[in-house]
């Protein structure tokens, strides 16, 4: 029997981006809004390590079914790795991912382009059993561009040129992203993980 994996996560966006990665495994997943309700997870770990697990273990705890839950921050150098593990509330109450972008645009006015270098970086915490977790992570890095760019994606990405490329996250196809992301790269070290019978 197909296994079944819950994508423990609000976030729309983000189960396109995973269902995409982990197309080809043998897994039945189901999202959390198909799973049942139950309050939302607070996000308030200090770390994003803290906040992957939190997310996968409370909703492991409330359906019973094997969980994997992403957190991920943008981490701009020249901000001290700001807006980090704050990034989806980085403008503060109501924030929108327009609100982000705009301060974070703000707050590197001025800033010349070597100046720029930012990573995303995403931490997956697989639930797989009372009492068991496993963690994997992947980063991506690039350059906060001056403008946004693209419609794609969501959050940071028009803001996000990766190294190496001449289009932002925004303006990429969504299978390319999918290769070379921050979370490509972490849900691919999971998808490993379960190919080599981890679970
Ligand atoms: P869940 O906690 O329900 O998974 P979330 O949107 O709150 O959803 P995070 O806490 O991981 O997820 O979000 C951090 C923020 O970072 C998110 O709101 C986006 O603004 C941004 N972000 C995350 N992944 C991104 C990506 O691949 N590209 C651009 N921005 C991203």
């Amino acid at each position: 029997m197909m296994k079944k994996l819950l994508i423990a996560t609000h976030n729309a966006d983000k189960v396109k981006e995973i269902r995409g990665i982990l197309t080809g495994l043998d897994l039945n997943l189901v999202t959390l809004d198909e799973a049942g309700t139950f309050p939302p997870t607070v996000e308030d770990a200090p770390t994003l390590q803290g906040n992957a697990l939190k997310k996968a273990l409370e909703a492991f705890r409330a359906t019973g079914i094997p969980a994997v839950a992403d957190d991920t921050g943008l981490e701009v150098f020249y901000l001290n790795d700001a807006p980090g593990v704050y990034s989806s509330r980085y403008s503060g109450p109501g924030a929108t991912y327009a609100s982000n972008r705009k301060k974070l645009l703000s707050n590197l006015r001025g800033v010349p382009p070597r100046r720029r270098a930012a990573q995303f970086r995403c931490v997956v915490a697989f639930v797989p059993a009372a009492g068991v977790h496993h963690i994997f992570e992947g980063k991506c890095t690039g350059v906060i561009t001056e403008k946004e760019s693209g419609e794609g994606g969501f959050g940071y990405d028009p803001l996000f040129l990766p190294d190496g490329f001449a289009e932002t996250f925004g303006e990429m196809a969504l299978d390319k992203k999918n290769t070379l992301s921050h979370r490509a790269h972490a849900f691919q070290a999971f998808a490993e993980f379960l190919r080599r019978g981890g679970w």
